[in-house]
């Protein structure tokens, strides 16, 4: 028998045991593991229940998910084990503690009783990546919890707790936190229990699902809603369509509509592209020169240097993590005016039923407000998110050096500067880091930290295990102009800025990048953030003699800062506003075909959506190859999470470098090359990656 799985008895009871860590994913070697203890057990008549438990932090936290792209996977094997744990004639019993999910909540209901401890999380997530639950979830959760909640697990992938699943019907009992073993005694006294009440096998299978709470027009609403609000997954409707055979259909015609839509899923670009994205993010939190068993620094209170939208938004995520936070202001103004949105914040979350009425005042009492710098002393961590300024920020970073205790790490939250100079700047180099949160940085998941010339590695890995505390995807960035995010971001601009002057509408442009499934495109999101904000990055830029030797370099954006049109909070930018509703502005084709005149560029008539993807989109990808190759970022999945996380780029894509392989990368070097000669290729703009051209002879892809 494999030794990831053994049966044994505990007097009459045989308990099956999975020992498969670090989350005893069902494995290939999982599934035979538990078909030759089945053999076993059938085989062992003196054995009176069965108890299948499993080892470690978790039970079984779901399918393999490597696994799910290898070209001879198939779930028949691993459904007809559950199966055959189903058919047993004596009593099953599932111990179950941990994240129950996926494969593993299949698992436990394929048992015949079910018991959790009580900070268990039972539930279906696959959808999270492009999946449905394909080991019978569909058809055998709606027989247990009825068919409304099944689908709504379904549907969000969130688990639910113990106490919920024991009120719905999930599971059997809920037993206080206890440890593994006794865990495992008390599931074998259930057993021996279920059969001195002489209670046999209850197969889920054998249920009728409770059709409580769901009209006739359910499922034709439900469905309804997944082709139009998720249009672009694979599950949703599919997952729509199981839990409607579950809820008509006899259990074997549900397995089959189960199987074949599974797969479907499975195969899709979609659920590829969402499974790469789980393992990057994985993956982000391995550093190179961060040893695995590092000890991390206890921060135990924070400090944050400025409280306008940043900074207070910055002090939110710790605060909400139970950390104290000492936000200090230069103004009692402006610290009260911080310190009040953040309180408004909190009861606006509050009143929409995201906290609980007493989370409000809790997480503000975790808030100090002060004008004294001096008073940042005792924190082990502290964020300056001052005005975004070299000579500003490294006068703070100096200031920050003298006033900290030593040990504390000094953090700066700049999008663009060179974080090594600031590091410099306060004299402690090696305790110094860039952490880059993202607007409101409240709620975007993504934090850009960056690793200067000389930041301890331990300075580093406690940035990344903190990012994870506050629920951050962090990624590690080197240090270069605008790190991973902002530096490929550029030539994304630069080149919707040209398609403007030459005669494309801000309409056309977002158009066409939406197209991709963005939630907004350039000239949106540009207006939003505020075109003064996005112009003064290019002059100080400029000023720091980083830009290209061409006048006609983002004039655009320069021009309407000139204008003030700010954007959205002006009313008007690369559109008008009625409301927060963006409306083309005809004065807008004026400017740039003015701009065009200027600066001798041809207007042309007839742009395609074609050119407009490829000439922002490949530009970037070109840009995200220059930072792999230099060792900016470390892996192509740290630069997909950046722009999923940060930039809404759509997960089913899984970001750009995952999306630059399903194009085909000499598709890309050919595109870069046809605009590079029918464009001229002014300051190398159109320059292949080193990398991209190794990476075409090699046929390596972004994913090897
Ligand atoms: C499914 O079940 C389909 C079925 O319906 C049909 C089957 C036929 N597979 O997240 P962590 C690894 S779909 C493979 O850092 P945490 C992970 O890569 C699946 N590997 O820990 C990492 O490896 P490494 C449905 C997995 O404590 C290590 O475990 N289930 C899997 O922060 C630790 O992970 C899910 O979607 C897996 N299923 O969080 C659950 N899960 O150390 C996915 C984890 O080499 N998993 N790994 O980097 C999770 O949500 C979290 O991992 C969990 C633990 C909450 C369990």
């Amino acid at each position: 028998m494999s030794n990831l799985v053994t049966l044994q008895a505990h007097s009459s009871i045989g308990v099956l045991r999975i020992a498969s860590p670090p989350v005893n994913a069902l494995s290939r070697g999982v599934v035979q593991g538990i078909r030759e203890a089945v053999d076993q057990f059938e085989a062992d008549r003196s054995l009176q229940a069965l108890v299948v438990h499993a080892d470690g932090r978790t039970f079984v936290a779901g399918g393999d998910i490597s696994e799910f792209s290898k070209p001879d996977f198939e779930a028949k094997t691993y459904n007809a084990t559950l199966g055959r744990i189903e058919n047993l004639d004596r009593p099953v019993v599932a111990a179950l503690h941990g994240t129950v999910l996926g494969g593993g909540l299949e698992l436990a209901m394929a048992c015949h009783y079910r018991i959790a401890v009580r900070d268990t999380r039972l539930g279906l997530p696959e959808v999270l990546l492009g999946l449905l639950p394909g080991s019978l979830g569909t058809q055998r959760l709606p027989r247990l919890v009825g068919v409304r909640l099944a689908l709504d697990m379904m549907l969000s992938g969130k688990p639910i707790t113990a106490a919920k699943a024991l009120e719905c019907g999930l599971v059997d009992a809920v037993l206080e936190p206890m440890d593994n073993d006794a865990l495992l005694a008390a599931a074998v006294a259930h057993a021996q229990a279920l059969v001195k009440q002489g209670k046999g096998p209850r197969r889920t299978r054998e249920r009728m699902p409770s059709m409580e709470g769901v009209a006739p027009d359910f499922f034709a609403k439900a469905l309804e809603e997944a082709e139009t609000k998720k249009a672009a997954y694979p599950a949703p409707r599919r997952i729509v369509r199981c839990v409607q055979a579950a809820a008509t259909l006899p259990f074997e015609k549900g397995e089959a509509v189960e199987a074949e839509l599974f797969e479907e899923c499975r195969a899709s670009p979609q659920s590829v592209a969402m499974r790469h994205l789980f393992f990057a993010e994985r993956a982000a939190g391995k550093i190179p020169g961060v040893p695995s068993d590092f000890t991390p620094r206890a921060i135990r209170k924070v400090g944050v240097l400025g409280a306008g939208t940043m900074g207070g938004g910055i002090a939110m995520n710790f605060a909400n993590a139970g950390i104290p936070v000492t936000i200090v202001e230069t103004a009692a103004d402006a610290l009260e005016r911080g310190l009040g949105i953040v309180r408004k914040n909190y009861e606006a979350s509050a009143a929409k039923g995201k906290l609980r009425p007493e989370d409000p005042a809790k997480r503000m009492a975790l808030l100090t407000g002060s004008l004294d710098v001096a008073e940042l002393a005792d924190c082990d961590l502290v964020i300056e998110a001052v005005f975004e300024n070299m000579d500003i920020k490294k006068q703070v970073a100096k200031r920050l050096g003298e006033v900290c205790k030593p040990g504390a790490i000094i953090a700066t939250n700049t999008s663009t500067l060179d974080v090594n100079v600031l590091a410099d700047a306060s004299g402690r180099a090696g305790e110094f880091i860039g952490m880059h949160f993202f607007s409101p940085a409240n709620v975007m998941r993504l934090l850009e930290i960056v690793r200067g010339d000389r930041t301890d590695p331990q300075v580093l890995g406690t940035v990344v295990r903190l990012a994870r505390t506050i629920g951050k995807v962090p990624v590690v960035s080197g240090v270069c102009y605008g790190f991973i995010g902002n530096r490929m971001l550029e030539p994304y601009l630069r080149e919707s800025e040209f398609l403007m002057m030459e005669g494309a509408s801000p309409a056309q442009i977002d158009r066409a990048i939406q197209s991709l499934g963005l939630p907004m495109g350039p000239c949106r999101m540009l207006d939003l953030a505020g075109l003064d904000v996005a112009a003064k990055v290019v002059v100080e830029r400029g000023k720091a003699g980083g830009l290209p030797d061409d006048p006609s370099y983002r004039a655009v954006v320069q021009k309407m800062m000139e204008l003030g049109r700010f954007g959205q909070k002006t009313g008007a930018g690369y559109y008008r506003y009625e409301g927060r509703t963006p409306v083309p502005d005809p004065e807008v084709e004026r400017i740039c075909a003015a701009l065009a005149e200027q600066y001798g560029i041809a207007r042309r008539s007839e742009i395609s959506d074609q050119e407009i993807i490829e000439r922002c989109v490949y530009p970037l990808i070109n840009e995200g190859a220059k930072i792999l190759e230099e060792g900016i970022a470390y892996r192509p999945g740290d630069i997909d999470l950046v722009w999923v996380n940060g930039y809404g780029f759509p997960d089913f894509r899984g970001g750009p470098m995952h999306m630059a392989d399903t194009i085909g990368l000499d598709k890309i070097a050919d595109r870069l090359d046809h605009y590079a000669a029918e464009r001229g290729n002014r300051d190398g703009y159109w320059s292949r990656a080193t990398l991209l051209g190794e990476m075409i002879a090699s046929g390596r892809k972004f994913a090897d």
